[in-house]
């Protein structure tokens, strides 16, 4: 039986508006999520070319779940994304041409040519770089927000982790001292129904994730994770009750990985009728719909904002061909923080 809440669907263009976001908005979210497919759908012919080092993870049927809760993040929050949320950098203002740059490990990438395609974040712009333990970001995320109830500042931090990783005793971890402690925290569980080949019914034996929550001393809610809308409103509630002293979240953002683990991977353990229905609920496709119906979204309107995405794309992948191998004397660094490296917002 679940215990965790069910979020309910947006309707109205009237609700949207009272969770914050106007028109304009709406559109930045729309354009959002079509830059975060873009990238992706570029970066796999990247790796066909043979330009990106290493396996590649694509985050697609998430670009929703991602870029609804980056909108409701305040500048001055603090995330940790994985490999499904590259939505998340986008939304919070990594420039495109930058991620293609980190993809072929050139010296323009956020880690310099450092690290492996999708291990990447800019710090300067609240967000910290997975690494690949998983899920090692959840006590980290829970370091940050016990550090803003120190310093008695108003920010929160967001912790993403997968319904896999959920398994793992960081998870356990992380969640009890977030609930003991009441910290400014919010979970974000990324359930897109796979752990590579194993299904969530050899995951966790509840109905939900979300449900554990109850059990930490905090909310859980389960959402569609293809519904932009409510995953913003969600997200946006359970930040401001964080801020405002009221303590974590769990919010579950219910997908469908839509591809391969990573791209070495053909998923043919997922059955095809599975993809088939989820399809139907394409993120993208859905909230594009929504536009049209709610948010009168015409033809040139969006005939603009889908030039103007690919221009912006192809733009950004002739810049990160330009930019150089990084230079082997650079090996060491960053190794260690610099003085000038932590005089940044996010380290003060
Ligand atoms: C501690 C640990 N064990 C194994 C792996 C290898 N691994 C990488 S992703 C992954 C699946 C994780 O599944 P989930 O948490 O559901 O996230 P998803 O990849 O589905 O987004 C595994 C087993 C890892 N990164 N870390
Ligand atoms: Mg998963």
């Amino acid at each position: 039986m679940a215990i965790a809440r069910e979020a309910e669907p947006v309707g109205s263009l009237q609700e949207v508006k009272e969770a914050g976001l106007d028109r304009e908005d709406l559109l930045g979210v729309y354009r959002n999520m079509l830059v975060t497919r873009g990238i992706e759908e570029r970066g796999h012919i990247l790796y066909k070319q043979g330009k990106i080092p290493g396996s590649f993870y694509t985050g697609r049927g998430n670009e929703a779940a991602a870029v609804g809760v980056a909108t409701a993040m305040d500048d001055v929050d603090v995330g940790t994304p994985l490999h499904r949320d590259m939505g998340v950098h986008v939304t919070r203002g990594v420039e495109p041409w930058r991620i293609f740059a980190q993809y072929m490990g050139r010296a323009d990438g956020p880690t310099k040519g450092k690290d492996g395609n999708v291990h990447m974040a800019d710090s300067r712009l609240g967000l910290l770089a997975m690494v690949s333990h998983l899920p090692a970001m959840l006590p980290v995320a829970v370091g940050c927000a016990l550090a803003f109830r120190i310093r008695e500042e108003k920010r929160v931090a967001v912790g993403w982790f997968g319904e896999g990783a959920s398994a793992r005793g960081d998870t356990h971890e992380a969640m009890n001292l977030a609930g003991v402690r009441k910290l400014p925290v919010v979970f974000v569980c990324d359930n897109n129904q796979w752990a590579y080949s194993t299904p969530t019914y050899l995951e966790y034996a509840t109905e939900h994730v979300a449900d554990r929550a109850e059990a930490y001393g905090f909310e859980g809610v389960v959402v569609d994770g293809t519904d932009v809308l409510a995953v913003y409103r969600e997200a946006r509630r359970a930040i401001e009750k964080a801020r405002s002293g009221g303590g974590p979240t769990l919010i579950e953002c219910l997908t469908l990985r839509m591809e391969g683990h990573a791209v070495h991977d053909d998923a043919f353990y997922v059955p095809k009728d599975m993809f088939e229905r989820w399809a139907e609920n394409d993120p993208i496709e859905r909230f594009r719909n929504w536009l049209r119906e709610h948010a009168e979204l015409g033809d040139e309107e969006e005939d603009q904002i889908t030039s103007g995405v690919k221009k912006l794309l192809n733009d950004a992948l002739t810049r990160a061909e330009e930019s150089p191998l990084p230079d082997p004397s650079t090996l060491t660094d960053g190794v260690f923080a610099t003085s000038e490296d932590l005089d940044t917002p996010h380290h003060k």
